[in-house]
C-alpha cells in the first residue's frame, strides 16, 4: 500500500486544527460546569436538572406508551368490598341523580347533554385491574362502562380527541382532573357506570365516573359533570396541591 505522505504544511494545519478543537472542548466543558454551578436553585434541583424532570414527566405521561395495556385479572379475583376514598365534589345536597346529564363541550363550543341511558346503549367494556391509590393501598376491582375510545367514535368526537388534554369535573366543580389524551384513548379507560356488575354506589360516583387504569386513583374522578378538551393543561385538583400532574404508574 502506498503510504500517504503529508507535507509539512499539512502536518502544521492538522496540529493547529487539533489544538483548536481541544480548546473548544475545554471551553464547552467549562461553560456547562459553570452553568450547573450558577443556575439558581429550582425546587431543590438546578434548572438544568429540572429540565430532565420535565422530560421524564413527558415520557411517563403515557405519550409514548399509549397502547400499553395494564395487567387485568379474572372477575373472581376482584374484591367484593371496594374501598371508598375521597368525597370531594360528592357532598352537594342539591345534586339530583334523576336529572343528571353529562355535559360535553365540543371543540366548536357546541355542547352535548348525555344521559346514562344514552351511554348504556353503547358497547360495554369490563375491566378488572389493580386500582392503586397514592396513599399506598391497592386492590383488584371490577368496573364496567363504555370505553372513552368507543364514546369518541359513537359521538363523532374525533376533533376533540385531537386535543392534548381532556378535563373532567364534578357537577359542583369542587373536584376536577386534567388528563393527557393518549391516556384517555387507551383502550382500558372507561366512562364507568357499574362496579361488580351493579350500578355504581352513590359514594363511588353514581351515575358515572372515570376509570383510567394507567393512572393512580386521584385521576379516577367520581361523578362526572362536565367534560371539555383543550391544548392548554386543564386545572387539576391534586396537581394544584403538589402531586404529579400525570400521576401515571
Ligand atoms: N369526585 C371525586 N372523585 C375522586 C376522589 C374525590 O375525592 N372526589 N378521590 C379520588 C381518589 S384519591 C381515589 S383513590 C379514588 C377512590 O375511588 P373509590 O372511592 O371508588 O375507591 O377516587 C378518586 N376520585
Ligand atoms: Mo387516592
Amino acid at each position: 500500500m502506498k503510504e500517504k505522505i503529508l507535507s509539512e504544511k499539512q502536518v502544521r494545519n492538522k496540529t493547529i486544527f487539533a489544538f483548536l478543537f481541544f480548546l473548544i472542548a475545554i471551553g464547552a466543558a467549562y461553560l456547562i460546569w459553570k452553568g450547573l454551578r450558577t443556575q439558581e436553585k429550582d425546587a431543590g434541583a438546578t434548572k438544568i436538572l429540572r429540565k430532565g424532570f420535565l422530560a421524564n414527566e413527558v415520557i411517563f405521561s403515557g405519550l409514548f406508551n399509549e397502547k400499553k395495556l395494564v395487567k387485568t385479572y379474572p372477575v373472581s379475583e376482584a374484591v367484593k368490598k371496594v374501598r371508598v376514598n375521597g368525597n370531594y365534589g360528592l357532598t352537594d345536597a342539591s345534586f339530583n341523580p334523576a336529572t343528571w346529564k353529562m355535559k360535553v363541550v365540543k371543540a366548536s363550543g357546541d355542547t352535548l347533554f348525555i344521559t346514562l341511558d344514552d351511554l348504556k346503549k353503547l358497547p360495554k367494556t369490563d375491566v378488572v385491574f389493580e386500582f392503586k391509590c397514592i396513599e399506598g393501598w391497592s386492590q383488584k376491582t371490577w368496573w364496567g362502562g363504555v370505553t372513552f375510545a368507543d364514546f369518541v367514535k359513537q359521538y363523532g368526537l374525533q376533533n376533540e380527541a385531537q386535543k392534548t388534554y381532556a378535563s373532567l369535573s364534578t357537577p359542583d366543580k369542587k373536584y376536577y382532573v386534567g388528563i393527557d389524551m393518549p391516556s384517555m384513548i387507551q383502550p382500558q379507560t372507561i366512562l364507568c357506570y357499574e362496579m361488580n356488575g351493579q350500578p355504581l354506589p352513590m359514594n363511588q360516583g353514581y351515575p358515572l365516573r372515570l376509570i383510567i387504569p394507567v393512572k393512580y386513583g386521584i385521576k379516577h374522578l367520581k361523578r362526572i359533570g362536565t367534560m371539555y378538551f383543550s391544548d392548554v393543561r386543564p386545572p387539576d385538583y391534586w396537581a394544584e396541591r403538589g402531586y404529579d400532574y400525570h400521576s401515571g404508574h
